[in-house]
Order: C-alpha cells, then structure tokens, then sequence
C-alpha cells in the first residue's frame, strides 16, 4: 500500500486471440498504407505452395487454417508490403548525425529502402550508387583486409539458398566468422541439446502435439512470439492435455486463448483456459524448479521400489538408451526442498502436484524459449529439461520430446546449411571437394566474440545479411562507440535501422526484396525455402511486385559481392547459381545428401518435408552414444546471486514488435499502452522502495563490475511478478546487459536475468 492505497498491478482483462487480435491486425493496417498484394498474400500465408511468413518459425500445418495466420504474422507481412518508400531523397535531407537521435520506431516507419546507397562523409549522408559501384568499391575493400577480421552476420530471416551461398562466400574468402541471430537466442540450445541428446534442434514434430498428455512449458511466450502455436495448445486441451507453465510473467497467451476463427468462441467471449497450473517461478529459477519436479518423481519412485511395486520410470529405456542416470538420481535425493523452494521461489506443494501431472501423464512435451536459453547457466537448465523428459522414456516417441520454439523463421535452416562459426558442424571436407578450394578450418567468431574483437580493435569489416546488430547485443552504448573503427560495413536490409547508421569509414547499405515479393530471375520466377522449428523444409513463393525496381534479391546481391570480390573459379558458378535457385538446392542436397534428398522435388510437399532428427529415432550422437543425464553445478541460472536491494531484469518482448522493429507502442496482452520506457516491478517491491506508480527511475547495472552501466527515464508500473524480478523492454535495456554476461557453454547474452539497481 503506497500512500495508503493498494497498489493495482497493471493486466489485460480479455483472452489472447479474439477480437484484440482484430483490432491489432486492423491498427497496423490503417497505419502502415498496405499495397494492395496484402490480402492476397495473407491468405496464401503458410500454406502449400503459398508465402512463408517471415515472422516466427513455428511449423506449418499439412491442412492449414483458412487463415493460416497470427496477429503478429499478419503485421509482419503488413510491415513488409507498406507502400511508404524511404528513398534517396530522405537520405538528402537528413545526415546520419541527426537520424542517430531518432528513435527505432521512427527510422523503420520510414518506408522500404529503394536503392543501394554508400555512405559520403564529405557530407555525412548516405548517397545512391549504382549496384555495379556498390559491388566493386565493396571488393576493393574486401579485398584490402585480413580475411579473418571480416564477419558475415546473418539474421535469421534470408532463406536456405542465400544463407548456404552466404556461408560459401565467407569460406572462399577465408574465414567461418558467420554469427547469426542464433548467437542471441537459441545458441544455447544448439550447443546443450547437442551434448545431452547429440542434436542441435528439437526432437519433435507437429503431430506430437496432437497426442500430448502433458505440456511442461518454460519460458516462452505464444500469445505474441509464435501465434498459431495458440491452435494446437488449445487443440491439446481440448482434448484434455494438460499445460503446466513456469514464467515469472503471467503471460496472457498461455492463460486464455479465444480462437479468432471459431465464430461461436468470438460470439460468446469465451475462450479455452490453457495452463493447468500456472507457477510464477523466480528468473532463472527453471533448474530448481525441474530439480524439485525431478527430485518427486524420483521419491515416488524410491517408495514404490521399496514396497516392490511397478517402477513409475521408464526404466529399459533409463538401462537401454541413458547414461548417468544414477548419478543424477542421487544430486535430485540429495537436494534439499529448502533449496528448491529458495532458487526457485516455488512452494514444494506445488511442484510436487505439478509432478504428479507429469507421473500421471503417458506422454509429455518439453516446451521452451527464451526464458531458459538466455541465462548464464542457461544451458544446464536446457540439460536439467532434457533430465525429466528421460526419466519417463519422453523423448524419441509420438507424443513425447523436446521442442524449442525457434525464433526467425528460417534461423533454424540457415544453421543447417552451413551458417556456424563452428567448423565442426560444417562438412568442410565435402565442400572442398564439391568447390575445389581449401576452407579455413579454425573456429569463427560468435557474437560475443565479435563484440570483444569490435572493442579491440581486430575486427576491420562487418557484413550483415539482415538484422539489426548493433542494437540486438549487449552493452550497446560501448559497442556504438567502437563499431566505427572498422574500416567497411555493409548492411543488406529491407528497411532503415540504427545499425545502418553506426558504420565503418565506408559504408552500404543495400535495399533487397521481401519473401512475399516476386523473385524474377532471367524472367523466370523463383522459389526459395525455409526450414521450420520442426526440422521440416518449405517451399515459398513470392507475388507481390518488388518495392522499387531497383530492389535485388538477398541471394542476387551476395553473388553480386562475391563474384566482385573473389578470383574466377570454374567451380564458382555465381551467375548460373543466381539465375536458378534450383541450382543452389541441387549443391545444398550434394552437400548434404541425407537431410536434403530429392530437394528440388520434395519443396512444396504440403507441411513441408522431413529432414529428421536423430534423437527423434532414438539415435544418440553424443560422447556416450546415449542420452546424457547431467547434474547441474547450480540451483539458480543467474550469473549474480540475489541479495535485498538487488533485482534481476527480464528484458522482453511487447505484442507490438518483432525484435528490435517496433510496430507501435502498445503490449496489449499485458495491458500496457502508450510507452516503452517503463519499468515493471511488483507492488510489493515498489512499497518496499516506496515507490509510486509513474515515478521515473533509471536502472543501474549491478553486476559487479564497476563499469557503469545506465537506462534512464523509466516510469514505474507495477504488475504481477515476483519479487526481486523487474521488466523492461528489449531492445531499450541492452545497455544494462554486461558483454562476459552470457551462457557458459554457448555464450548467448544472459537478457533475462540481467543484474540492476534502481535509482530515483
Ligand atoms: N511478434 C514477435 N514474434 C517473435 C519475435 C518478436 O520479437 N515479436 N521474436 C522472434 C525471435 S528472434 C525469438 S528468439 C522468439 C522469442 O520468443 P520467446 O522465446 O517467447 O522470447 P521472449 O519473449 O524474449 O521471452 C519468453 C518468456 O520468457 C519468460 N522468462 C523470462 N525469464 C524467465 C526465466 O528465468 N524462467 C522462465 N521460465 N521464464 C522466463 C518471459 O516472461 C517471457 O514470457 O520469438 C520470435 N517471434
Ligand atoms: N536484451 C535482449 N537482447 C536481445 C534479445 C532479448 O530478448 N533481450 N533477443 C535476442 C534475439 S532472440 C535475437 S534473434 C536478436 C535479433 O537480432 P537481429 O536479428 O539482428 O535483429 P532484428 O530486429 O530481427 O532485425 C531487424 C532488421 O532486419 C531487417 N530486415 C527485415 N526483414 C528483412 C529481410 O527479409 N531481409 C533482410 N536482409 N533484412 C531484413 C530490417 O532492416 C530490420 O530493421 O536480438 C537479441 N537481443
Ligand atoms: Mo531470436
């Protein structure tokens, strides 16, 4: 009770889905002046043979809904086909030196970019060049550097055939430095899954959610991130799945969900309750909130045993397919519920009754996102997920498996074709063969990596397939500073952002086409693919006519470069390559002839085809040849430990946004509107602060380091969390979050646990 009042924590009233939804799709509608190709694009949205939405990576349904598509999926392809321009003449008018004091959501609004435009600094404007200059004055730069200060950045969102041809590039020219998105986001997962289950993506596939028993759901957020995952949560508990969710955020879109397609459901207001039990665990509280489910099962188990009764385990598949098992069993037994309770801040009641779901349940999915995945001990709360899901033989059958929600919508694909810093998860010797070169063989840098070479002055170039780099990673204010040391960077991109604005001595910026737009090669349209977070690849085609004439496909601008850069090959077919995307898929399939049989047949399969997944048969590339139990070395996957006056920051995501691109300025599913500059925090934290609602604070880091680290002009809302556990938005607080911050073995920045203090 401040002032005597009671502190109301701010939410949204209504479900997810529903009519909201409507009105989110219809806002962004009437802002962002759509061309006309828009509704025909939306209804050919994921569909066989249609457009593959470049929001999410969620899989794309065999039989697609009429509208096979989301709020955010809508706005997206919205955001896409705008008919405003951002054209040389706005470059004109404004210097880089003014448009740096603009904010994210003003440089996009801009419109798309419609001509390549290299950077003068005679004037300090980005001026338009022809794309033959763009080319060559690239080449000539390239070609002046140490191959191996160059980095190839991807986002996630260039299809198979430009990234594969992208990695191809970085290699012929001499290094593996392809960071991509991944290195933020699901790194942690590439790297954790690989070691415990020998696979660096999730083990199920589409089906397996229509004969869950139980959903055990961490850290992710369906309602805004991956919308149409809303139809199969309420499909499953509709037919009595049972949804079990750990976040510290009451998330609307795992509470209710109200089908927007399903015209009774919009008539009565009335949607379907999703989670069956939802347990506000602490930040990085998942490794003992699992160790506490792990540590009931396991004592169910014991009792049973003693009294000689049936196992509740899965214990052939513990004895056939698992390794450790008895090691982990006895850290669960020897862990203590006062722990568990601590680091979690969950009651041992409830995570007992939670366990009981999982006992009781045939088949259990293991759900994650981002909630596990950036902390810095991140990757053993992926490995203390992959513990409960073997200890009842969950993994490997219908029903049953590991899912993590992927971000971009191909950033899972781009990996599988070769975009990795990490030279053993690229078949190099096959790739010398194939192209007749010798590849580099030494590691590249991630993205962490990339920023300490930025800050020491080693890296000279930096080259980005899409994204928004500068403004995704941590310490962004330092990272701004050292960035334009570097002697060229060029930036691919669709629309204006602050990372095109912080650039080397020479800059490009490079406008390219969208998915939904016509690919027009040698007047032959063409199909690119992507590949789902189900491992499941798809043919997409775009038909909407280009934003300008000027505009190149990403693929066509990465031969452009390389052809430009690198000395004539007879392997190194860039122009025929470029005229038939065909071609590239026939090179993808004979560089990976397992994954991509029959390609060039197979694209528009409906629901995409298989590539499989290893541990989805129950194969186990892994050290042991089995699936690995592993005991956690923490009970907490913060980096630095909770003591009163001290919070742990969860940077997020509002419905209105795709990454660092702001749609606008309302998170509708958590009822706030109208800012980003706020702060979130409990009301009985504020009490304790004696704070009032709309105080404006700065955050101060608290990591220990004695760097300052600040964010200011933050308003104070309360709203439902636990204490200690802040909210701010990302991209607004990547200031605070430390670069050595980030998970042990993956380095993927740790933006969910960030330590901070606040000031008034
Ligand atoms: N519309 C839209 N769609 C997107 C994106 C977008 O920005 N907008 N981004 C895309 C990308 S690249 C990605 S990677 C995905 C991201 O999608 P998500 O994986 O959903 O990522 P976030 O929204 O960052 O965070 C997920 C959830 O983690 C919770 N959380 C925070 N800390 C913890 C914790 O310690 N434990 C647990 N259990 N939960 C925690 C937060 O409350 C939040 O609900 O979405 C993709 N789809
Ligand atoms: N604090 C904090 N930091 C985070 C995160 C977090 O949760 N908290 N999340 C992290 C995650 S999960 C990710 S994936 C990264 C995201 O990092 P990035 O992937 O680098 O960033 P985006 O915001 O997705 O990039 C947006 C830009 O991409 C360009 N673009 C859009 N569509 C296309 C296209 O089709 N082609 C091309 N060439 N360009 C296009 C546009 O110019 C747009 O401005 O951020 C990470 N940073
Ligand atoms: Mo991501």
């Amino acid at each position: 009770m401040a002032n005597g009042k009671k502190i109301k924590p701010k939410e949204y009233a209504l479900p997810s889905g529903g009519w909201g939804s409507m009105r989110g799709i219809a806002s962004i509608f009437s802002r962002e002046h759509p061309t006309r190709g828009v509704v025909q694009t939306l209804m050919r949205q994921n569909k066989p043979e249609g457009y593959m939405c470049t929001s999410c990576s969620w899989g794309r349904p065999k039989h697609p809904h009429k509208f096979e598509f989301c709020e955010n999926g809508a706005k997206s392809t919205i955001w896409d086909l705008t008919e405003d321009r951002c054209k040389p003449d706005f470059f004109a008018q404004h210097t880089v030196t003014e448009l740096l004091q603009w904010q994210d959501y003003d440089l996009e609004i801009q419109g798309r970019l419609t001509e390549p435009m290299h950077y003068d600094p005679s004037t300090d404007n980005y001026i338009p060049c022809s794309w033959e200059d763009a080319f060559t004055g690239i080449a000539a730069e390239l070609n002046e550097l140490d191959p191996k200060t160059v980095i190839f950045y991807t986002s996630g969102k260039a299809a198979l055939e430009a990234a594969y041809l992208y990695g191809l590039f970085a290699r012929f020219y001499g290094n593996n430095n392809l960071p991509d998105s991944s290195n933020m986001c699901h790194e942690t997962t590439s790297v954790s899954l690989k070691k415990v289950i020998g696979t660096d993506v999730g083990s199920c596939v589409m089906e397996d959610f229509d004969h869950c028993d139980a959903i055990f759901y961490f850290g992710q957020n369906p309602g805004t991130n991956s919308g149409r995952f809303l139809h199969p949560l309420q499909e499953a508990v509709k037919r009595g799945c049972k949804i079990i969710v750990f976040n510290p955020v009451k998330e609307k879109g795992l509470i209710e969900f109200l089908n927007p397609q399903d015209p009774l459901e919009m008539l009565t207001g009335r949607g379907t309750d999703l989670a069956h039990m939802y347990l506000q665990v602490k930040p990085g509280g998942d490794i003992s909130a699992i160790m506490g489910l792990c540590k009931h099962v396991i004592s169910v188990d014991d009792t049973l045993r003693k009294e000689a009764l049936d196992s509740i385990l899965d214990v052939k598949f513990l004895e056939q397919h698992c390794h450790d098992f008895n090691e982990f069993a006895q850290q669960a037994r020897e862990t203590s519920w006062s722990d568990i309770e601590m680091y979690s801040g969950l009651l041992r009641a409830d995570l007992e009754a939670a366990a009981e779901v999982y006992i009781a349940a045939e088949r259990v999915i293991g759900v994650y996102g981002m909630g596990l995945t950036q902390h810095v001990h991140g990757s053993q709360g992926v490995g203390m997920l992959i513990n409960l899901l073997l200890l009842r033989g969950n993994i490997g059958r219908l029903g049953a498996g590991i899912s993590p929600v992927r971000g971009h919508s191909n950033v899972q694909g781009q990996r599988t074709v070769g975009i990795s810093e990490k030279p053993d998860l690229v078949p190099l010797d096959r790739l010398a063969e194939l192209f007749d070169f010798e590849p580099p063989r030494d590691h590249g840098l991630t993205t962490v990596d990339v920023c300490h070479g930025i800050l020491q002055n080693e890296v000279h170039g930096f080259i980005s397939l899409g994204g928004n780099f500068v403004r995704a990673i941590p310490e962004r204010n330092t990272m701004e500073q050292a960035w334009t040391n570097q002697s060229i960077t060029v930036y691919i991109a669709t629309k204006l952002n602050r990372s095109h604005l912080i650039h080397g001595r020479n800059s490009w910026l490079l406008p390219c086409l969208v998915r939904a737009e016509e690919d027009c090669q040698e007047n032959v349209p063409q199909a690119v693919t992507i590949e789902d977070s189900f491992s499941h690849i798809h043919g997409s085609i775009g038909k909407v006519k280009p934003a300008s004439p000027h505009l190149l496909s990403e693929l066509a601008i990465i031969t452009g470069i390389a052809k430009a850069t690198l000395p004539d090959h007879p392997k190194w077919c860039w122009d025929a390559w470029t005229s038939d995307y065909g071609k590239v898929r026939e090179l993808i399939e004979l560089t990976y002839p397992d994954d991509f049989k029959d390609y060039n047949q197979r694209i528009f399969q409906a629901g995409g085809f298989y590539r499989g997944n290893t541990a989805h048969e129950r194969v186990w590339k892994t050290s042991s040849k089995k699936a690995e139990f592993t005991c956690p070395s923490v009970l907490s996957a913060l980096g630095v430990g909770v003591a009163p006056g001290r919070y742990h920051l969860i940077t997020m995501r509002s419905n209105d946004q795709f990454n660092t691109t702001i749609y606008g300025f309302s998170d509708r599913l958590r009822g706030l509107e109208g800012s980003r500059e706020i702060l979130l925090i409990s009301p009985e934290d504020m009490e304790q602060e004696g704070l009032n609602e709309g105080d404006v604070v700065s955050l101060l880091s608290d990591a220990g380091d004695d760097v300052i680290r600040e964010v200011g002009g933050l308003k104070i809302t309360p709203f439902n969390l636990p204490r200690g556990a802040l909210g701010g938005y990302y991209p607004e607080m990547n200031p605070l979050v430390p670069l050595w911050y980030h998970d042990e073995m993956s380095k993927t920045p740790a933006s969910k646990g960030v330590p901070v203090r606040i000031r008034r």
